[in-house]
């Protein structure tokens, strides 16, 4: 494999599985570390085109609560909330992370999009990555830098199956496969307490159309 591009001396290994029914999730903390970890949420911060895209819901306009970017090959044109939306070419810092990722997860990506939170009062929605171009059983790998959100999973059927919260800590990683897109819904809520900015980025396989 490809040693060019890693950002590490020493790789990590030890991603662990949570225990979730009809789901496929691995998490390790500090897949990056400080100053490693912040050296990268200060370039990406700096390097990305960020943009509050808007989103149609309930046949109104509204601006996403957060800043995004999408960046990829040139063929992972992605459909998001009836807008379609074209990659930015990769830049250094996305192809090293991405190149890291790959090797620590053994799988492939084309893309990424990047989420960034400015404070408490960003959020993501309650939603599940299950758009028809990620394929049937999408490998998702989210990398997360800067302040810690909780992330929270829910069952999309099961109302006995417990919500399961995780903390995702400045450099941690997480990789959703099989079954998790289909059968569970995650979100990112708004904090009452100032938090400063994190980073996530969500390296992804957009398939070409069928
Ligand atoms: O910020 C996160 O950890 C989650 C982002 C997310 O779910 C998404 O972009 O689809
Ligand atoms: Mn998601």
């Amino acid at each position: 494999m490809d040693q060019t591009y890693s950002l590490f001396d020493d790789p990590p290994s030890g991603l662990e599985t949570i225990p979730m029914v009809d789901a496929d999730v691995k998490f390790m903390h500090g897949f990056y570390r400080p100053p490693q970890s912040t050296a990268l949420l200060k370039s990406l911060l700096e390097e990305t085109q960020w943009r509050q895209e808007s989103i149609v819901l309930w046949e109104q306009e509204r601006l996403q609560p957060r800043l995004s970017a999408w960046y990829g090959d040139p063929q992972s044109v992605y459909t998001y909330s009836g807008k379609r939306f074209h990659p930015l070419p990769w830049t250094a810092t996305l192809l090293a992370i991405k190149s890291d990722i790959e090797r620590a997860t053994a799988h492939q990506f084309n893309s990424v999009l990047l989420n960034l939170y400015r404070n408490e009062n960003d959020s993501v929605g309650w939603h599940s990555d299950a758009e028809q171009e990620l394929g049937r059983m999408p490998v998702i790998a989210s990398l997360s830098l800067g302040e810690t959100r909780t992330f929270r999973f829910r069952h999309k059927t099961r109302k006995e199956v417990k919500p399961v919260p995780i903390e995702l800590t400045d450099g941690s990683l997480l990789l959703m496969a099989g079954e998790t897109q289909k059968k569970w819904q995650h979100t990112i809520t708004k904090e009452r307490a100032p938090r400063e900015a994190r980073i996530n980025l969500t390296f992804r396989t957009i398939r070409a159309p069928v």
